[in-house]
C-alpha cells in the first residue's frame, strides 16, 4: 500500500512540476526462492526478506548504473538490503566508492542473531555493512559491502545493546537526536557531505518515515517521540539537493492504514519535493 499512497500523494506530478522527467517502474514482485530454513525461528518473514531482496537487488544493480535517480517506495526498510546492495554493485562497476545516509529513529542494524524483536527491518544496514549471517539475502556473500564509516545514521533515538556494541565496533557514523538538538542539522551533515564530494562518492538516502516526529508523521508502526521537526527534515532535503551528490532514495516505513487523511504520505511526497530542488525563494542553485 505504501507505493499507491505515494502516488495518490502526487510523487511524479511533485517531481514533474519541478521540471524533472519521472518514469514509473510499477510494483516489483519478490522473486520465486523456493524452501528455505530460517537461520533464527525468531525471525518474521524470512523467507519474504529473502525473495524481495534477491528481485529488488537485481533491478537497483541495473538502475545504479545511471543515468537516473532511482527512488525505490516501501514497503518496510527490509527494501534497502536490496536497493543499497544494487546500488552498492553499480557503484562498484562505475568505481565510485557508495557513501548512505540513513535517516531513522533506529540504527537498524541488527544480525540475524543479534535480534531480540525478529523484526527483519532492524537489520539491512548490518547486511549491507558486510556483517556475517546475510549469505541467504543474494544466495551469495555480498561483495560489495559498504565501509562502514561511509554510512551516517541521522536522527537515532533506539538503539538496541547488540546493536549498540555492534554500531562501536565497526565504526559506523551516527548522530543521534542529542547530537541533532546540539549541533544542528546544518552542522552534522555538511562534513559529510564534504567528504562524499571529496571521494566522488555516489550518495544513496534511506528515509524511514519514524526519522520524523510522530507529530507530524504519525504513519508508521514504530512511531518513537522525539523525531525530526518539519524544518529539520526539509533542511535535510535542501541540503541534499544543494549538494548535487544523491544519486538514490528509498522512502520507507510508510503504513497508511496509520495515516490521517494521508499527511504522512503528503509530507514524504513533499521531503522528496525539496530533495529535488522545491525551494522557497527561487534563487539559482549551487551545484545542481
Ligand atoms: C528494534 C526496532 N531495534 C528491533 N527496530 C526498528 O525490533 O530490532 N524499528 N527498525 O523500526
Ligand atoms: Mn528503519
Ligand atoms: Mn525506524
Ligand atoms: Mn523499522
Amino acid at each position: 500500500m505504501g507505493p499507491d499512497a505515494y502516488r495518490t500523494a502526487g510523487l511524479a506530478e511533485t517531481l514533474e512540476a519541478l521540471g524533472h522527467a519521472v518514469a514509473d517502474h510499477g510494483n516489483i514482485r519478490p522473486l520465486d526462492i523456493g524452501e528455505l530454513t530460517p537461520p533464527n525461528p525468531v525471525l518474521k518473514n524470512y523467507k519474504a526478506y529473502v525473495a524481495w531482496t534477491r528481485a529488488l537487488h537485481a533491478k537497483a544493480a541495473e538502475l545504479g548504473e545511471g543515468p537516473v535517480v532511482p527512488i525505490y517506495l516501501g514497503g518496510d526498510h527490509a527494501l534497502a538490503a536490496g536497493t543499497v546492495s544494487g546500488q552498492a554493485k553499480a557503484a562498484a562497476e562505475l568505481g565510485r566508492p557508495l557513501f548512505v545516509l540513513w535517516l531513522d529513529a533506529h540504527s537498524d542494524f541488527h544480525t540475524l542473531d543479534s535480534t531480540g524483536s525478529g523484526n527483519l527491518h532492524g537489520t539491512p544496514l548490518a547486511f549491507l555493512c558486510g556483517l556475517p549471517g546475510f549469505d541467504d539475502l543474494l544466495g551469495a556473500p555480498f561483495e560489495h559491502t559498504l565501509k562502514p564509516e561511509n554510512v551516517e545514521i541521522l536522527g537515532v533515538r533506539s538503539i538496541d545493546d547488540a546493536e549498540r556494541k555492534l554500531l562501536l565496533d565497526h565504526g559506523v557514523g551516527v548522530s543521534d537526536m542529542r547530537r541533532v538538538d546540539e549541533a544542528g542539522i546544518h552542522n552534522l551533515l555538511k562534513p559529510f557531505l564534504d567528504r562524499v564530494k571529496a571521494a566522488n562518492g555516489l550518495l544513496h538516502v534511506s528515509l524511514d518515515v519514524d526519522f520524523l516526529d510522530p507529530s507530524i508523521a504519525p504513519a508508521v508502526g514504530t512511531t518513537v517521540p522525539g523525531g525530526a521537526t518539519f524544518r529539520e527534515a526539509h533542511l535535510v532535503m535542501e541540503m541534499l539537493h544543494d549538494s548535487g551528490l544523491v544519486t538514490s532514495l528509498d522512502l520507507v516505513e510508510l503504513n497508511p492504514f496509520l495515516d490521517e487523511r494521508g499527511k504522512t504520505a503528503r509530507l514524504m511526497v513533499e521531503l522528496t519535493g525539496s530533495l529535488f530542488g522545491r525551494r522557497v525563494f527561487d534563487r539559482p542553485t549551487r551545484s545542481f
